[in-house]
């Protein structure tokens, strides 16, 4: 997709989060003069609001105060920036996903990524989206449908596969969801294929036999292929607000989460999350969904996802 594409996109499914946490900066800023406590009080009331989350708040608010001090920032107009700088920082704390192409990392092949996370969070859409990125990118890709626990997961997948262009392994419905994974890595190996990736059935992150099956599809990947799975995305819904970090500590513990992938970022104001997971989790963002369509994921991009919340603005810099 031609960069400028991917631009709007990320910018337009950021709108929602944009108006709400920008429309209440702007009103703040028209209707106060210089940065007091008050200021700072209204502002941290907008960035939880936003789902920014209370620690990240704290940190971004600390911040601006030691700023608006040691750099003599008077005007609230010139909160602006400061609140730019603030966001871009948080981001960066987890350091950055080459951002742009989508290459696979040196290493052997196949590169198996298996993608896990709770009912609905777009799981298999995101499998879809990346398999067509993959592939125009130049690699061939099996996807394994090892969610065999939803009556129609099987469907869905092959619907995806075939938009792709890239080959589905998958058994009945009620199939052993590790032979599913175990045999699209044989597939894959067979055919020198260079990445798999293995859609799951959704759980919730508290139920502790779910957790079971989903080690135990880690484990028959791991023994299939020595080092497999290679990456393990935890796919979250970017309106799910501060559960999304428990879901995180939960998979992780479970299954080694590499990167997380924050879909229907396009559907929510709420989009200040992506704030609160950088600041607080050790593991990267490494995609985001910002719509339906087979092309849009895009790769996470920490300065063109802040600038895409300043972007027209009144507050732009
Ligand atoms: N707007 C929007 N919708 C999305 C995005 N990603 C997924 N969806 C929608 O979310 C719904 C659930 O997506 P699935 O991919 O089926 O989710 P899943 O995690 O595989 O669900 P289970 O397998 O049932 O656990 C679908 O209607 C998708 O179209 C996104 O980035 N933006
Ligand atoms: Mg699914």
């Amino acid at each position: 997709m031609a960069l400028f594409d991917a631009w709007k996109k990320l910018k337009d499914g950021l709108s929602k989060t944009r108006d709400s946490l920008f429309g209440k900066v702007a009103q703040l800023v028209n209707s106060k003069s210089s940065i007091d406590a008050d200021f700072l009080e209204k502002l941290e009331e907008i960035l939880i609001s936003a789902d920014v989350g209370a620690g990240t708040t704290q940190t971004i608010i600390e911040s601006i105060k030691k700023r608006v001090k040691q750099e003599g920032y008077e005007s609230s107009g010139e909160l602006t920036h400061l609140l730019k700088d603030e966001l871009a920082r948080v981001l960066q704390a987890t350091g950055d996903a080459a951002p742009g192409a989508l290459l696979l990392p040196e290493g052997p092949r196949p590169f198996v990524v298996m993608v896990v996370g709770v009912n609905g969070a777009g799981k298999t859409t995101t499998i879809g989206k990346l398999a067509y990125n993959y592939r125009e990118a130049g690699y061939s890709v099996v996807v394994g449908a090892a969610d065999t626990f939803r009556a129609a997961a099987n469907e869905q997948l092959e619907i995806w596969a075939k938009r792709a262009g890239v080959e589905i392994i998958q058994q009945a419905h009620g199939a052993d969801p590790g032979a599913v994974a175990f045999d699209a890595v044989s597939s894959a190996m067979a055919k020198k294929a260079e990445v798999v990736i293995i859609d799951t059935a959704g759980r919730l992150h508290t139920k502790t036999n779910l957790m079971e099956e989903l080690k135990k599809i880690r484990r028959v990947l791991e023994k299939r292929l020595p080092g497999a799975p290679h990456e393990v995305l935890l796919v979250l819904d970017a309106s799910t607000g501060q559960n999304a970090l428990q879901q995180v500590k939960h998979f992780t513990e479970a299954v080694q989460v590499t990167g997380l992938v924050l879909t229907k970022l396009d559907g929510t104001a709420k989009g200040g999350i992506v704030l609160a997971i950088s600041h607080d989790m050790q593991t990267p963002v490494k995609f985001v969904g910002v719509g339906e369509q087979i092309d849009d994921l895009q790769v996470f991009d920490r300065a063109a996802f802040v600038d895409a919340l300043f972007e027209g603005t009144e507050i732009a810099t």
